[in-house]
């Protein structure tokens, strides 16, 4: 057995004393179980209407970070210390205030606001841990396993207070200790354990799951290094590496005793176990552990807690001291380093695979010990490995845990001698696949002679598990070349590689698409002759977001405002915003809306100043496009529009045009040199707007560096329009669209991917859809010399590109854009010519629009109001019923 299971045997008090890497830790258990916790809010009972309804103080609105300026002596000084006798905030401080000694090693006067951050956290953190504790003991029927290469959480702070109804008890308790809430939360760095929307969906469907209580473990993996931090050197972005570990994680758990061992490379020898019967097994030539690392996931209300373990790579021997004694420093510790480098940093890219060996080295990691450690908990509480099913449902996100199909397999086959059938039974009928794009460079291949050298055994089986496949069509008549070739799980064309996508779809009982365009795509294009062979097996399932995080948390003025208008059981149950279509025509309703949004967007300008040096009039139209940058999401278009209605101000600036502030927010894959070029033109087209007197300030235009969760939370709230502008059919849902509509923006959008639904949800006359629909970007497509054709006929369009192209916006460098307008005449893959004169009139119609600030808001109510259908909760009951079959309480 080449992966044993290192300890089994968990030493509890030593799991939980919390770490600090980096920095010794000073621990008192004593403090650490202070028994005073017992008796904080969670047994108090829920003040979750009074922490939801009572105002914030003057200065502690939901923070960002660099708008977090006051330093701690600074707060303490603002605030009158008045000691609180309500027991809860009691514990509270004193729970805060041993950790700051016992665990930090500082005093209030010495703590720094990070110090302050890790003592609350941990004084939280041992609230959770009780009913974590509760949960470990019991076995529930069936648990899901979501492997993810990506976890986007973002901060847990404001998230573990609001779901255990302690933000108000915390903020109290802090304040009791001269310190402020918001500082203490800006002092959070973000976990950025992933690129974009699939990261951040795995986060969504985490918190959800354990809200509605699917018992759920989520599987990744521990990067060093989330995803980098951006920054504009005169408009290009630059990468520097992002350290959110730097001084220790609170929230975690370091698991040494759920250590597995991976191996790699390695050859695979054959034994007879009985006549007939041969038996391979693998020998790695190399093994890595993987150290688990828990993250308590907590509810809402507490209820359920699951856990998030994160895979930490470690070698077998930290040094090796022949090496060493013999003078070879380097080298002694050079296997350690090539160990630990599978969980050093995340890959930055979402839209390209790398087809690194790296990469399929973390994919295999993690994937293996999530597996290892599954099977282990199920065969410990069952007994029999065969009963799998039917207690454990796994979700590969995406293809990069898809190595789950002959790891599972040759677990089963090896570790547990069952035969192929039952093995392939087992596995067939407790993996599930998500697709989350079907761009071909997106869509993963690895070739057969990498696989081979560094997973020799999984080759094997995958070869076998193909050789069965094919042979099934021949047995079903259908053995023309041209099919087999289209269903096999290895690709001949390009050199042999093996599809991932093949793969998971082969060895999964349900496979499901994330919004209805999407999932029809799938089945029509990609996996078209996969799904002939087996059409139940293809489902869909809209994404959503969580609405603890996107709407409660990150806008607690509009979620005192619905609360107010219709009762607190809207924070339980989404659906009763719809109560709010009533109020879209009333005016105090409407006024008290209209506050929120103006106050959220005079705390964004602040920040935009902040962060940008520009200055933008909170009363303008906010036009928000955060996301990724890639060309399918063409933030091109808005900036050649932004070029056109540049041009056409300053061709009648008399007229009355509509003030805008377009505001853009993404980051580019550091390979991604088009993406790159992209940033730096909507920089150079931001400084000769932002300068031009003649603009006087009815058009300005920010870039804001380093889009992240917290970003994106101070940015949603005060958006007003919402730009949702891919080509049709290759945004496979997006969910920035909908955090952005349900706190009240209007989505600008094409009918690609979850918009559609967004569309039917909100009503057609609450939305603006503009440009060709997927049937038609198709039928474009097709024809010859469409972009010349579009440019042609747009003269608009003709003259923003030539302005871009003359070097008006790079005169230091006159031809710096052509590689995007020379793009656009002459390939312009995604269509951007064909939609501009329809984004066009779809923006100037927004224009008249907001001019009738009645109609705006009743449009902007009608989304919030009819936004719940997206809430992850709904997402997590359908997979709950229909993939996973996990009954809910
Ligand atoms: C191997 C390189 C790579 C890495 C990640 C390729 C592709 C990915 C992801 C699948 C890209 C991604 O994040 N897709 C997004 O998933 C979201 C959640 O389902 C959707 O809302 C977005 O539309 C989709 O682009």
């Amino acid at each position: 057995m080449p992966q044993t299971r290192l300890h089994t045997a968990a030493t509890r008090s030593q799991d939980h004393q919390p770490r600090t890497p980096g920095r010794p830790s000073r621990i008192n258990p004593e403090a650490a179980t202070d028994a005073q916790r017992r008796s904080g809010a969670l047994n108090g009972g829920f003040d979750v209407l009074n922490e939801i309804l009572s105002p914030p103080a003057a200065g502690v609105e939901k923070t960002d970070d660099a708008l977090v300026t006051a330093g701690t002596a600074a707060a303490r000084a603002a605030r009158p210390v008045v000691p609180s006798t309500g027991d809860a905030v009691v514990d509270l401080r004193e729970a805060i205030r041993a950790k700051l000694a016992y665990v930090i090693g500082r005093t209030p006067e010495t703590a720094r606001e990070r110090d302050w951050f890790a003592a609350t956290a941990l004084a939280l953190r041992d609230r959770i841990v009780d009913a974590c504790l509760a949960a470990e003991k019991q076995v529930p029927n069936k648990r899901v396993y979501y492997l993810s290469l990506e976890f986007l959480i973002g901060r847990l702070l404001s998230d573990a207070m609001n779901n255990l109804g302690l933000v108000e008890t915390t903020r109290k308790a802090l304040a009791e200790l001269g310190v402020d809430l918001g500082t203490v939360e800006g002092a959070e760095p973000d976990a950025a354990l992933g690129n974009g929307g699939l990261g951040r969906l795995a986060a969504c469907f985490m918190e959800s799951m354990a809200s509605i209580g699917i018992p759920a473990y989520g599987y990744g993996i521990r990067y060093d290094h989330g995803l980098f931090r951006q920054s504009f050197e005169d408009g290009w972005q630059r990468e520097a590496p992002e350290t959110w570990l730097a001084e220790g994680n609170p929230w975690e758990f370091a698991r040494p005793a759920a250590t597995y061992r991976i191996g790699f490379g390695g050859h695979v020898t054959m034994s007879m176990v009985s006549e007939g019967v041969i038996r391979r097994t693998w020998h790695p030539a190399e093994t890595v552990r993987a150290v688990a690392h828990d993250v308590p996931v907590v509810g809402w209300r507490g209820k359920t807690v699951n856990t998030l373990r994160l895979w930490k790579a470690e070698a077998e021997a930290p040094v090796d001291l022949g090496q060493f004694n013999g003078g070879d420093h380097v080298g002694a510790v050079a296997n350690r380093m090539r160990a630990e480098a599978i969980s050093r940093v995340l890959y930055p890219s979402d839209s390209s695979t790398a087809g690194q060996e790296l990469r399929l080295r973390q994919e295999y990691f993690f994937t293996s010990a999530s597996l290892q450690d599954l099977v282990l908990r199920h065969v410990a509480e069952r007994g029999d490995v065969r009963s799998l099913p039917d207690h454990a449902a796994i979700q590969l996100n995406d293809t990069h845990p898809a190595i789950a199909v002959p790891e599972l397999m040759r677990i089963l086959l090896e570790d547990h001698g069952l035969t192929w059938e039952d093995a392939w039974h087992v596995t067939t009928n407790t993996l599930n696949y998500t697709n989350h794009t079907l761009l071909p460079e997106a869509l993963e291949t690895w070739p057969v002679e990498l696989m081979e050298r560094l997973l020799p055994r999984h080759m094997q089986i995958i070869y076998l598990i193909n050789w069965m496949h094919l042979e099934a069509q021949g047995k079903d008549g259908k053995s023309d070349a041209a099919h087999l070739a289209s269903v096999s799980l290895i690709d001949e064309s390009h050199g042999r590689r093996v599809r991932m996508g093949h793969l998971a779809f082969h060895g999964s009982r349900r496979v499901n698409g994330v919004s209805a365009l999407h999932t029809e795509l799938m089945r029509e294009t990609v996996f078209a002759d996969l799904h002939a062979l087996e059409p139940e097996k293809i489902v869909n399932k809209t994404n959503g977001i969580t609405f603890r995080r996107w709407l409660h948390n990150a806008n607690p003025g509009l979620t005192r405002l619905a609360v107010e208008t219709l009762g607190e059981g809207v924070l339980d149950n989404p659906e009763l915003l719809r109560g709010l279509d009533a109020y879209a025509e009333d005016p105090a309703f409407v006024a008290r809306y209209a506050a929120v949004r103006r106050g959220r967007k005079e705390a964004l300008a602040e920040v935009i100043y902040d962060r940008t040096g520009v200055t933008v009039d909170p009363s303008a139209l906010f036009d928000v496009q955060i996301k990724r940058i890639h060309e399918y999401k063409r933030q091109l278009l808005n900036v050649v529009e932004t070029v056109a209605l540049y041009q056409a101000i300053k061709s009648e600036p008399h007229k009355d045009w509509t003030p805008r502030v377009k505001i853009f927010g993404g980051k580019a894959a550091p390979s991604y040199t088009q993406a790159k070029l992209i940033i730096k033109l909507a920089a150079d087209v931001a400084r000769a707007v932002n300068d031009d007197p003649d603009v006087a300030d009815r058009l300005k235009v920010v870039f804001l560096p380093n889009y992240s969760v917290s970003l994106a939370e101070a940015i949603i709230p005060a958006a007003d329009l919402s730009e949702q502008i891919s080509t049709a059919g290759m945004e496979a849902s997006g969910t920035g669209n909908m955090k952005l509509a349900l706190n009240g923006a209007l989505t600008v959008g094409t009918l690609d991917g979850a918009n559609i639904e967004i569309r039917d949800h909100v009503g057609p006359e609450n939305i603006f859809i503009f440009g060709l629909d997927a049937a038609g970007v198709r039928a474009r497509s097709a024809e010859p010399h469409y972009a010349r054709d579009a440019i042609w006929n747009s003269p608009r369009l003709a003259a923003a590109l030539d302005m871009i192209a003359s070097g008006r916006f790079s005169p230091e460098e006159p031809n710096r854009f052509r590689p995007l307008t020379d793009d656009l005449r002459h390939r312009d893959q995604y269509l951007l010519t064909c939609d501009f004169d329809d984004y066009w009139r779809a923006q100037r119609e927004i224009d008249a629009a907001w001019n009738d600030p009645k109609g705006w808001w009743k449009r902007a109510i009608h989304n919030t109001a009819r936004m719940a259908w997206f809430s992850s909760d709904r997402s997590m009951r359908e997979y709950a019923e229909e993939i996973w079959r996990v009954k809910l309480a």
